[in-house]
Parts: structure tokens; sequence; C-alpha cells
């Protein structure tokens, strides 16, 4: 297809799936399996929907941020009064949390990455819109306040996650090893039903075994009243992701950004990013696979997996030469094979690499759009183009799905997926002179 009939064929279906998945207020990840709002899918959204509709951007951004807890966490979930409880698990009666009072069925308690800061300044580099920056500002900052307060559980100023859900990348292998001493009781999935295996394929989803500990990890946070007590608390799941506190360096980056647009001063945002930056590199980088891992905080362990997540940190722009380089190399390499199709989300070389299971093996596009951005911050435009194309490429031959078999480029999961229409219209709309932001 000629160039220009392409882009209009895939900016037609992108912009059909966001129509389709706004619900009024807000955008949800996809009608069937996701039929709430969903905090980073918010952000990704706003992105490509500063292209086409920034108000509803905007808007999507303000309902999430209106869900805000005191304490400054952004929930992972804000659910919607107007779907049973029954049409997602877990639901609001399993979290039991009331969020900020603007929630009218209650939130989740726990996070996801922080790219809400990246995308509010991306909507307003499309659209400016100085007084939506101002409202969110505040905001945003109280989001990094609760990181970097109530999450310091190593103690060298990285973020823990206590859920593989708040990493976004529920299923990945990075996670394996913290959760394999965790007992796995399947009985309590007598008790709570699992709704994802009715509306999708049971081979794409997490196993049993794999899903009674998400649920028994989230009761125990839940019943500790979601409070965050540290490495010697009771929390039995702390683990510094790679992907997500690079998201928390960008964010402050993007928040630097903000603050000189709406009087505030950059310069302790700058100093955050630098210094979450130094400590990721102290902390998760292993010179000898090249390449960032999650660390189990209270094993003290790096997680031997070559997960996607590990690749993230490409988006800082102060990383140092070396492991920019060595980045590159991986991701080029067989363990990743950036060549015709995009980057898998584990290494293709893995004796349990799964093709078609949930983050342990398909594509997908959100994780290949961060390193799109890394390479082009890195002056990397070859590399950048080609992971463009090849995003592109997959979208226009399969359509928006939640994520792609990483051999054929199938689409699977839920087809009509939010993020990857949003992102597929940034990719549209930017050109490879640079990025906006
Ligand atoms: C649990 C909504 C979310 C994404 C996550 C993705 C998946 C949920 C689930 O869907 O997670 O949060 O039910 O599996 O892993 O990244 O935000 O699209």
């Amino acid at each position: 297809m000629a160039e220009m009939s392409r882009s209009t064929h895939i900016r037609r279906q992108a912009e059909a799936v966001l129509l389709g998945n706004w619900i009024g207020g807000h955008t949800v990840p996809a009608r069937t399996l996701y039929p709430h709002q969903w905090s980073w899918d918010t952000a990704f959204i706003a992105v490509g929907l500063a292209q086409v509709a920034p108000l509803r951007a905007w808007q999507d951004l303000h309902s999430l941020f209106m869900a805000q807890w005191p304490d400054g966490r952004v929930p992972h979930i804000v659910f919607d009064p107007d779907v049973s409880d029954r049409d997602y698990f877990p639901g609001p009666s399993f979290w039991r949390a009331a969020g900020s009072g603007f929630a009218r069925a209650g939130t989740t308690g726990i996070v996801q990455p922080p790219v809400h800061a990246l995308a509010a300044w991306l909507v307003h580099q499309a659209h400016p819109a100085p007084d939506e920056l101002r409202r969110l500002y505040p905001l945003l900052v109280k989001q990094q306040h609760y990181l970097a307060a109530h999450r310091n559980a190593g103690g060298a100023g990285l973020a823990s996650i206590v859920h593989p859900w708040e990493s976004g990348l529920d299923n990945s292998p990075a996670w394996d090893e913290a959760l394999a001493v965790l007992p796995a009781d399947t009985d309590i999935l007598r008790l709570h039903h699992r709704r994802d295996i009715e509306v999708s394929v049971v081979s794409h989803r997490p196993t049993d075994r794999d899903y009674a500990r998400y649920i028994a990890l989230a009761s125990v946070y839940r019943d500790q009243g979601y409070q965050d007590y540290g490495v010697r608390g009771p929390h039995p799941f702390l683990v510094e992701c790679p992907a997500f506190n690079a998201l928390n360096a960008s964010a402050e980056l993007a928040l630097a950004d903000i603050a000189k647009e709406v009087g505030a001063d950059p310069l302790p945002h700058r100093e955050r990013a630098a210094a979450i930056g130094r400590a990721m590199v102290e902390r998760l980088y292993n010179p000898e696979t090249g390449m960032f891992h999650a660390l189990d905080v209270r094993a003290e362990k790096l997680s031997p997996a070559r997960c996607v997540s590990g690749l993230i940190p490409l988006i800082l722009p102060d990383l140092p030469e070396a492991i920019v380089d060595s980045l590159a190399t991986q991701a080029l390499s067989a363990h990743f094979g950036m060549a015709s199709l995009p980057l898998p989300s584990y290494d293709r070389l893995a004796a349990d690499f799964d093709p078609v299971r949930y983050w342990r093996g398909p594509v997908w596009i959100n994780m290949n759009w961060l390193l799109w951005r890394g390479f082009t911050t890195h002056g990397r435009p070859d590399l950048a183009a080609a992971l463009r194309a090849s995003m592109l490429e997959v979208i226009e031959r399969s359509g928006c799905y939640e994520y792609f078999h990483p051999v054929s480029g199938e689409g699977i999961g839920t087809a009509q997926f939010s993020w990857t229409a949003a992102l597929a219209l940034d990719l549209l709309a930017s050109d490879l002179a640079g990025l906006k932001g």
C-alpha cells in the first residue's frame, strides 16, 4: 500500500478504536476484557488522543486523577459504577478501597508505572494547554511524592512494586523467582472466580498457580490497609523493576519541563531524575548480560530473566553512553531479535519463551513505543525508524490488538485495544526529525 493510504488506513482504524472505547468521561482499554479505567493505559491513550481529540486526552487524565488517594497514589484501576462487579475480577468488592471520594465505585489500592507526567507534557506539546498543565502539576508532584516516600523499600531511592500488576507487565518472567518462594494455593480460586479466562483464551493468560499468588498478594496488601512498611515489613513481594523506575525518572524529567511552563522550579525534578538514574545503574544493571534486571529487594538478588523491561532505561537521556550501546546491542541480538518485527516481551532464546502467553513472549506496542523514543533520544535514527516501521506494519497487518505473536505478527489478546491504537496515532504523527517532548 502506498505510504499515504497506508497511514490513512491505520489512522481510521485507530480513531475508531479510541472512539469505540470512549465511554464518556474516560476511555477503557477494551470494552469486554477491561471495562474500567486503568492508570498507565490512560497515559498512553492520552498521548494518542492528543492527535485527534485533545480535549478527551485532558478529560481522561483528569478523570483518573480525580481518583488519586490522599497519600498521592494513583490507583491502577478506577472502577466504573455502571459496570457490574461480576464483569471484571478482581473488582470493587475484592479491593474494598474507597480511594478518593470522587471514585464512586472505588478503586484498587495498588499503582501502575507513572507515565502520566510524560503524557501530559506530550499532550501539551501537541496542543498547548497551560491551564490544564497548571491543574495537573500539583497532582503529578503528589504522585511522585507517594512513590519516593512510601515505596523506597530498598533504601536507595528506587520505587519497589508490591505486586506484579503494579509493573503493568503482569506475568513477566522477571517476577518468577520472587514469586516462587510464595505458596501457590489454588484453592483461593474456588473462592474467587477468574473472569479473565472466560473472556479470553486460557493458554494466553497467567496459569492458575500464578493467578492464585496474585490474589494472595493483593489480599495481604489489602488486609494491611494498603500501608507500605518497607523492606522489614510484612509485605512478601518487593521488587525494583527497571521499566517502572525508568518511567519514574522520566516522569521527573517531564515534570521539570512542566514546572518551567507553570512557573515552578524545575531543578529538584532534574535532581531526582538523575538520582534515580544513578541508583538504577548501580543496582539494576548487570554488565554480564548488558542489560537491566528486576531486583528482588527481600532476597537482594537480581532476576536472571532477560525481559524487555530491562531495555526500557534507554528512555533516559543521561544514561552512560556505554550502557546505551549495550542496550542497543541487546535489542538487536538474537535474544530480542529486533528486525522485521518489534521486540518481544521476553528473551527469544529462553527455554520458557512462550509466544502467546501474557508478557512471556508476545510483542507489546507500548514497550516498543518507549524504546523507539529511547533510540531517538540517543541519536539512533536508523534503529528508531526500523522500530517505528515494524510497529506500524504489524498494526496495519493485524489491527489494533492488545499484543502480537512474536514470530508471525498475528494479533492476539483482545482486539480493539486502546493503547495500541493511541500509540499508532502518535507514531504516525511523529516524523523522524525528532521527538516531541
Ligand atoms: C490487570 C489493562 C491492563 C494493563 C496491564 C495488562 C493487563 C490487567 C489484567 O491489562 O492487566 O491490571 O487483568 O490482566 O497486563 O498492563 O494495564 O489494559
